[in-house]
């Protein structure tokens, strides 16, 4: 164990969290110190099943060796090449193993350093491709409400969580939205995708007769809605989507930031749900969290339709310093190669049934009143109290933690998306700990 364990932050106030309830974590920090495979260590020397792979990222459980291995030898190699006009010999390595493991058609990859910046990266993208080919008018885009797609201004315009949005003035102009398809009324307690609700991609066809399609450059959608607290997509949803997509010529855009590498136990939700989207975000689970790294994958006649025009030009002005860092591509290879060995990409999908019968067993604790799930995904929804919202699934996330659970609140929802390599014994650990929790909060 490392000495870290032994010392103490001097001073909390220096570092303003993210996403964090700052005052009222520096009065109670939680603290980690380390972390193998399934579980962490706290800094009081307490073991904690990880019941979220982090923030949904560490698919392969913890401090795995191929990808420790892989970082420490290319720190020592090459730590760094130009992003621009450069290139190495890993980054273009990793682009054809990922294309390989993408959904067919989608043969090109563009790199960037996070899920917010996949989307901006996939926003531009498509308003660019359609410039390209000679309709500069399709410029806006459409969201839906309750989406996430990280923390940028494109982000958070196309989504629909309104506290990202509404400290943040008036976002990019010529944005819509769609409604979000959580329908408890119907829907609770389903088992997997929710039978009603298909309906709502119609809403798409409104939008299109209000702004006309030739202004429409993409749609993006979470295939599963994560952050917002787990909306599924109804059954014919988002075939319906692509259905409405393709009649109008309009870029559909997967953000699978959370649903990319084996979360729903196949390679991506495109997989699952056997849809095709035009482009496709990704980051978390490509570099298992341990590096930041984020991914943008994109079908043959977009990529192509930027190749024209003089040779010695730049065809696509946008980029990051550090797109394809050498160490984050080793920190990748690394994980695709575990994911490989350890068949993690589809382990989701044998273990999905126990996970599924492990979740909904919970229905009858208190305060429940809904649950859902799908691959190695679940959400358990909590009645608010009355006048505190989110109070009740926050007092859950600290008791867990105290008991030795890692999960994951947004709102009143609990949230859980454990690593892929979780045990049937570990499942049940983690909800049991979620029961014990829901018998004791108020
Ligand atoms: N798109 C989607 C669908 C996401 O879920 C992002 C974009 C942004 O990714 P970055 O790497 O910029 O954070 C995300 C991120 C949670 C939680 O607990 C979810 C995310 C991040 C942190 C926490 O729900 N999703």
């Amino acid at each position: 164990m490392s000495n870290r364990l032994k010392v103490t932050p001097n001073d909390l106030s220096a570092f303003w969290m993210p996403f964090t309830a700052n005052r009222q974590f520096k009065q109670a920090p939680r603290m980690m110190v380390s972390a193998k495979d399934m579980h962490y260590t706290t800094s009081d020397g307490r073991k904690v099943l990880d019941g979220t792979a982090g923030l949904w990222c560490v698919n392969a459980g913890h401090c795995r060796p191929k990808i420790t291995e892989a970082i420490q030898q290319q720190a020592a190699e090459l730590d760094y090449a130009p992003a621009f006009q450069m290139g190495h010999p890993i980054v273009f390595e990793l682009a054809n193993r990922l294309v390989d493991l993408a959904p067919k058609g989608m043969d090109h990859v563009f790199f960037t350093n996070s899920g917010s910046e996949s989307v901006e990266t996939a926003l531009k993208m498509a308003i660019a491709y359609h410039r390209a080919k000679g309709e500069g008018s399709r410029t806006r885009l459409i969201g839906r409400e309750r989406g996430y797609h990280g923390v940028n201004f494109g982000g958070i315009s196309v989504g629909g969580i309104v506290t990202n949005r509404k400290m943040f003035g008036t976002l990019l102009g010529g944005v819509d939205h769609m409604p979000h398809t959580h329908l408890p009324e119907k829907n609770s307690f389903t088992k997997g995708v929710p039978e009603h609700g298909a309906e709502l991609a119609n809403e798409l066809e409104r939008i299109v007769a209000l702004h006309d399609a030739s202004t429409i450059a993409a749609v993006i959608v979470e295939p599963v809605a994560g952050s917002t607290g787990v909306i599924l997509p109804p059954k014919g949803y988002l075939e319906r989507l692509r259905e409405i997509c393709t009649k109008h010529g309009i870029l559909l855009i997967f953000d699978e930031v959370i649903t990319g590498f084996g979360r729903l136990g196949s390679p991506f939700a495109a997989d699952y749900f056997g849809v095709t989207p035009d482009i496709m975000t990704t980051a978390k689970g490509v570099s298992n969290g341990v590096i930041p790294m984020g991914a943008v994958f994109v079908k043959k006649e977009i990529h192509d339709a930027f190749m024209t025009g003089p040779e010695h030009m730049i065809e696509f002005f946008h980029g990051y310093t550090y797109s394809g860092n050498p160490i984050a591509c080793a920190a990748a290879l690394g994980t695709l190669d575990t994911y490989k060995e350890e068949g993690l990409l589809t382990r989701g999908e044998e273990l999905a049934p126990y996970w599924e019968d492990a979740l909904h067993s919970l229905k009858g604790e208190p305060n429940v009143i809904d649950i859902r799930n799908i691959g190695l995904i679940g959400a358990i929804e909590l009645a608010p109290i009355p006048g505190s919202p989110t109070k009740r699934a926050f007092s859950a996330f600290v008791k867990a933690f105290e008991r030795g659970a890692l999960i994951r609140t947004t709102g009143d929802i609990i949230a859980l998306s454990p690593p892929l390599i979780i045990t049937k014994g570990q499942i049940n650990e983690l909800i049991d700990h979620v029961r014990e929790v829901l018998r004791v909060v108020d």
